[in-house]
């Protein structure tokens, strides 16, 4: 038998207004000029920081790996901007992006990556393993996949305390091939787990093109021998992503289990910052940027709306900018963490 789509990306709809498309059939969030100006800041916010935490790499400031998220803002501020207190987000490595998304402060995580004491993780993480139980984030995880069990995990101690908060599982085209993904999927949808499946289809999985690697390159698809609805998002739109993020935590909340989002996104840089990235053209990456960017689309809209002026984004980027260089001070002038803490923090 054929397998069943679960769901179909063209009969997805909203509760909200009048539906637009987007170029997967999905809907579009109508956002008003309050939520057009706060997506904008906030991808410039990581965009920003990014830069600048490869600025610092390179001057050798940052040690062991860092992957850097420009190209895929877009895809975490739209899916936070869905969720309410209490909700919890886990992802990989790449993952600054995720914790500024998630109210982390520039400088703890710029600290981090420096490796002070003033990091998030006390300067003894670095940029892989960092978590704030504050801000409900739970890492930061080397291990591919490892994050997409944790997150069913902290689904399933929601549902075990009886509260109603989602987890989101942040997870790559690559991680998605792992085993240990669909042993959760299986029983995130036995026990109707409240969980959402982010995959962050950027195209490669370091070096390897999705369909080099994978069989079923429809990741929305996924879950389908477990009955797992999935669809398929612009990832570089962030009213689409907010949209499918409406929608996606509605159904967790109202007990009808696990879904899987496929964001259709693009990493502009190298896999981590040892990669030339020589698997694809600078003509296929030059292409995304300049059609599909997902901060150059809302600042279109913004001054298309008239909801800003020039002088309006000026302001917001160097808002943004004061916070970043702020946090790359502190990130250079803090102290690193004394020997003595190698054996605190830990478990033995
Ligand atoms: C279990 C495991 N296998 C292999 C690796 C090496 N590795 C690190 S990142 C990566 C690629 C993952 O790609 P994807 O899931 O698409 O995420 P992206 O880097 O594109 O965000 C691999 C194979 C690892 N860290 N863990
Ligand atoms: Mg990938």
């Amino acid at each position: 038998m054929a397998p069943r789509k679960t769901a179909s990306t063209s009969s997805r709809k909203t509760a909200a207004k009048p539906a637009k498309k987007d170029f997967t059939g999905g809907t579009i969030a109508d956002f008003s000029k309050e939520d057009d100006l706060k997506a904008y800041r906030e991808m410039l916010l990581i965009r920003r920081f990014e830069e600048k935490a490869g600025q610092l790499y390179g001057m050798g400031f940052i040690g062991g790996f860092c992957h850097l998220y420009i190209g895929q803002e877009a895809v975490v501020v739209g899916m936070q901007l869905a969720l309410k207190e209490g909700d919890q987000v886990i992802t990989g490595y790449r993952d600054h992006g995720h914790m500024l998304a998630c109210g982390m402060s520039a400088r703890g995580v710029m600290a981090e990556l420096t490796g002070r004491r003033g990091g998030l993780s006390k300067g003894k993480g670095g940029s892989m393993h960092m978590f704030s139980k504050e801000k409900h984030f739970y890492g930061g995880h080397g291990i591919v996949g490892a994050q997409v069990s944790l997150g069913t995990g902290l689904a399933f101690a929601n549902k075990y305390r009886g509260n109603d908060n989602v987890s989101l599982a942040y997870f790559g085209d690559g991680a998605a091939n792992q085993g240990q993904v669909y042993e959760s999927f299986n029983m995130a949808a036995l026990w109707k787990l409240p969980v959402i499946y982010i995959i962050e289809n950027n195209r490669y999985a370091m070096g390897t093109a999705v369909s080099r690697a994978s069989a079923q390159t429809d990741f929305s698809q996924r879950g389908a021998s477990f009955n797992i609805p999935g669809f398929q998002v612009d990832g570089m739109d962030v009213r689409a992503v907010k949209a499918a993020a409406d929608e996606a935590v509605e159904h967790c909340r109202s007990g009808k289990g696990p879904i899987i989002l496929e964001m259709q996104t693009y990493r502009y840089r190298g896999h981590s910052m040892s990669d030339p990235a020589k698997y694809r053209s600078k003509d296929e990456v030059q292409k995304m940027r300049s059609e599909h960017d997902p901060i150059e689309q809302v600042r279109a809209r913004l001054l298309e709306n008239k909801w800003a002026s020039e002088d309006d984004l000026k302001q917001i980027d160097k808002d943004v900018r004061d916070i970043v260089a702020d946090s790359a001070d502190f990130a250079q002038a803090d102290p690193e963490p004394d020997a003595s803490e190698l054996y605190t923090d830990i478990l033995l």
